[in-house]
């Protein structure tokens, strides 16, 4: 195989992989209000909305008390018309509406629009699936804020996948505590054993709803063990137990500073590095619990590919939020590859607006293919053979296969 071979034999591969999400806020139909799509939701996206309000002195309570399609317009004139759109959210949105067959030449917000009203959702669904490539989101699902889409409709379309999502369980036990007992739960703040038992239980009906992939929080930059804290004990004495018990890995995604700047919402978290110690402590302590690991700091990227070196049970996933730029998908992919091999799942996209599959995967397919490109070739210049079945086979691997059998 010479060069030209490889490179369109690696593009294959990634063409025709069929990828598995592993951690997105996407929802199907079913879920109302949480099934965000369309334009204006494009543009109305947390990373746009911090990118613009750098450019306005608009109060942020009345950015917010704008209707949906005001803050589209604002943030589309603001990032699109008096500004070149190249940041990476940006430009994610046009690829999105070239890959739909828009003509982003126009810059015709009005057009724009008027071709995402007439579409039927079911039918866009389907379509945003197809040009993705995706064919499985994992979904985020917080039994504290979705029990009425659990309760009586659940989930009927195979592609979406739940997850136990509970990053109030062990960042906000005292916020926790009347949720779990307006949910007919009898705990108290104090966390003794009769406390300890009604969490599990909490945790297993919502399994039992539920059937989630994984269990999953979402935790700050100093969240660290070991430790006594009401989090600490939550995981030693309830989740990972439970975890144990149904098989399902706990995915730590950590590193958050969580609403720096609280008028900004969703788009107000910022990132801090984390005690590593804190990962190892989690693989090392808990030997028969299998941990998902995605940190938010790019400074925590090499030591926690180091620390996969030493742990099997731990699988380190994605470029997380604001690593999610190419130049960072790239730098972390090299050396996870170089540090890893193939045994890594390298990305996730975190998308919270159906659409944005589109648009995060094209993108990461086209960097994740690059350094796998440089790779091969290296690996050729030894004069070891690639073959097409062997690059389609690792390609496999990292998009979708890695995750399954992690969970098996
Ligand atoms: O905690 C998380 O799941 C984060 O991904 C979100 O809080 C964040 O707002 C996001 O969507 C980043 O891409
Ligand atoms: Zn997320």
């Amino acid at each position: 195989m010479d060069q030209l071979q490889l490179v369109s034999t690696v593009k294959e591969a990634l063409a025709k992989t069929r990828i598995t999400d592993i951690h997105t806020h996407i929802y199907p139909g079913s879920f109302g209000d949480f099934f965000l799509w369309g334009i204006d939701e494009l543009l109305t996206y947390h990373y746009l909305i911090a990118e613009t309000m750098r450019w306005i002195d608009l109060p942020y309570e009345q950015f917010w008390a704008l209707e949906k399609s005001a803050q589209a317009d604002l943030v589309w004139q603001t990032l699109f018309v008096e500004n070149t759109p190249y940041s990476e959210a940006c430009r994610g949105v046009l690829t999105v509406l070239k890959a739909l067959g828009l003509d982003t030449t126009k810059r015709d917000l009005k057009e724009y629009r008027e071709y995402f009203n007439a579409q039927d959702p079911a039918a866009y669904i389907d379509r945003v699936f197809e040009l993705s490539g995706v064919d499985t989101v994992v979904m985020t699902n917080d039994p504290f804020s979705e029990q009425e889409y659990w309760q009586e409709k659940g989930i009927h379309d195979e592609r979406f996948k739940a997850v136990l999502r509970i990053d109030t369980l062990l960042v906000d036990w005292p916020g926790a505590v009347p949720k779990l007992k307006g949910l007919g739960y009898e705990v108290s703040q104090t966390i003794d054993s009769k406390t300890c038992e009604q969490v599990r239980r909490f945790l297993t009906d919502w399994i039992g709803r539920m059937s989630p992939l994984y269990i999953a929080a979402s935790l700050p930059y100093d969240f660290t063990l070991p430790n006594d804290n009401p989090g600490a004990v939550m995981l030693d004495q309830c989740v990972l137990p439970v975890c144990r018990e149904y098989g399902l890995p706990f995915a730590a995604m950590i590193g958050v500073v969580r609403r720096i700047n609280q008028a900004l919402g969703d788009a107000g978290d910022a990132v801090g590095k984390v005690d590593i110690g804190t990962v190892g402590y989690l693989c090392a302590h808990y030997p028969e619990n299998k941990f998902l690991v995605t940190l938010l700091s790019r400074e925590n990227q090499h030591e926690l590919a180091v620390f996969a070196r030493k742990f099997r049970n731990l699988q380190v996933f994605g470029c997380w939020w604001f690593l999610n730029n190419p130049s960072l998908i790239e730098e972390i992919t090299r050396m996870r590859m170089e540090l890893l091999g193939t045994s890594f799942i390298p990305q996730h996209s975190d998308a919270r607006v159906l659409d944005q599959l589109i648009y995060k995967w094209t993108h990461s397919k086209e960097v994740i293919g690059k350094v796998l490109i440089d790779k091969y070739s290296d690996l050729m210049d030894t004069g070891w053979i690639v073959t097409p079945d062997e690059i389609q086979r690792d390609v496999d691997k990292l998009f979708s296969e890695n995750f399954w059998d992690f969970l098996s």
